[in-house]
């Protein structure tokens, strides 16, 4: 008798369990952001015209290009969805000696980074909203493959 009751009391408690995780799962729960950076390979011509590498959200931007020689310019462009600072750096492996420069919308450049280190990087705080426009040059003359990486912050 005494185990039927244990059994016939698990029996409920391992329905309602099942009921709360039905009730939990139609509930609306927000989405949390996503900690996976969007990847990005370059796609020439960029020296004009930027490359457009999407929204910059709540997940970090990487893009992968190769800078071909000394006159080679790389421009990539994201939408900045709020005001929010945001960080951008480009590391390579190899002796070339790349810069990175970060322009607003309207073609000004906000900061430039020609230190001769490796990786070169720069944080802009509280910015606009808006479209901003990253620009890789090179001081040397060798192809070289680069990673930029734009982190929200
Ligand atoms: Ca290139
Ligand atoms: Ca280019």
């Amino acid at each position: 008798m005494n185990s039927l009751r244990l059994f016939l009391a698990a029996a409920v408690i391992t329905l309602a369990a099942a009921l709360a995780g039905c009730k939990s799962d139609s509930t609306t729960e927000p989405t949390p952001p996503d900690p996976t950076p969007t990847s990005i390979a370059e796609a020439e011509p960029n020296d004009a015209t930027p490359q457009a590498v999407g929204t910059l959200r709540d997940s970090a931007i990487v893009v992968s290009g190769t800078s071909a020689n000394g006159s080679d310019i790389d421009k990539y462009s994201f939408a900045l969805p709020a005001q929010r600072s945001f960080s951008a750096s480009i590391s390579w492996s190899g002796g070339a000696d790349l810069n990175l420069g970060v322009a607003n919308g309207s073609g000004i450049l906000m900061a430039y980074r020609d230190t001769g280190g490796n990786p070169e990087n720069c944080t802009l705080t509280a910015m606009p909203q808006g479209t901003y426009v990253l620009q890789v040059l090179q001081a040397s003359n060798q192809s070289q493959a680069y990673r930029i990486t734009i982190t929200p912050r």
